[in-house]
């Protein structure tokens, strides 16, 4: 049996699920998205990806045709007519349909789809080994023209690292920004461990706000830990005693070699496989109810 897509409203089988070659977001890359997950039938940080999805929105002057709760609903109901409970949830919101001319004017409705399916970015072996990372030679969009917090539909800077991280063979991309510090990788924000000190580069180094970034950063407190939002060198991340990078799709993936050398000893860490036990502890724990 195929997928139930949420579609403008409606719920259509994914054969059917289509839209206008007029549409913006294919023609422009023109709209925002959330990738989401759910663990045992509850959907973990709903709110916290529809306000983000929102202020994206906000950031591109598109304005999202469904209340905050309303698009609540339409999530959970997604996940619901799919009888999933783990799953991997997109949120789409394009301009619309317009003409062939680049100007949003022309499109009056936004697209709005939901789609509710399965992921698993990496096989289990790779989280247990850790993972080899590389830096790449495409650099962060800057700041002052599409600024990396927005999750728009244009992630071919992204893409662009990943290609150039695929063709040196090694699993992940470390994207720098204009001033060579480290802002992300090509879909997951970075970590590293230096003296049981937790350090991530701040938002404005060309980073999304990533809500599994915000959960590491808690419970990283909670356990005791100093963290650190701070701008950092590829010598910072050479010298660290542990590295590991968080996404929505990834979770926690412990990252054992950069550009070549070897990060501690070159195994996961103790303080990375800490934080991802108690972050799979709080996924099963936490979360909005699909079945209830
Ligand atoms: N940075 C970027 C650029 C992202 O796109 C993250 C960090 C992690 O954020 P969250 O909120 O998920 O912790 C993301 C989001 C993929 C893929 O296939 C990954 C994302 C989005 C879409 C696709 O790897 N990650």
């Amino acid at each position: 049996m195929g997928l139930l897509i949420y579609l403008n409203g409606k719920f259509v089988p994914e054969k059917e699920a289509k839209i206008s070659v007029f549409d913006h977001g294919l023609l422009y890359g023109d709209g925002v998205f959330e990738g989401l997950r759910s663990y045992k039938g509850k959907i973990f940080k709903l709110d916290e990806h529809l306000i983000r999805l929102f202020n994206s929105a906000k950031a591109i002057a598109l304005t999202i045709p469904l209340k905050f709760e309303e698009l609540k609903k339409a999530v959970i109901e997604t996940v619901r007519k799919n009888q999933l409970k783990d799953s991997y949830i997109r949120i789409v919101v394009t301009r619309g349909v317009g003409d062939l001319g680049l100007d949003p004017k022309k499109c009056k409705i936004p697209t709005i789809f939901i789609i509710a399916s399965k992921i698993q970015l990496y096989p289990e072996s790779l989280y247990e080994k850790g993972i080899d990372v590389i830096t790449v030679p495409t650099r962060r969009n800057l700041n002052e023209s599409l600024n990396p917090a927005i999750k728009s539909l244009n992630y071919l800077n992204n893409i662009l690292a990943k290609i150039e991280a695929n063709n040196s063979g090694a699993t992940e991309g470390l994207i720098l920004n204009q001033f060579g510090y480290i802002s992300e990788c090509t879909g997951e924000n970075i970590f590293i461990v230096k003296k049981e000190i937790i350090i991530t580069p701040p938002v404005s180094a060309g980073a999304l706000s990533g809500i599994t970034r915000d959960v590491v950063i808690d419970i990283s407190e909670k356990i005791g830990l100093k963290v650190k939002e701070e701008n950092i060198t590829r010598y910072d991340v050479y010298t660290s005693d542990e590295c590991f990078l968080t996404g929505t799709a990834a979770e926690i993936v412990p990252v054992v070699k950069i550009d070549g050398r070897i990060i501690g000893d070159g195994r996961p860490g103790k303080i990375t496989l800490k934080i991802r036990n108690e972050f799979h502890l709080l996924t099963e724990k936490e979360g909005t109810p699909v079945y209830e």
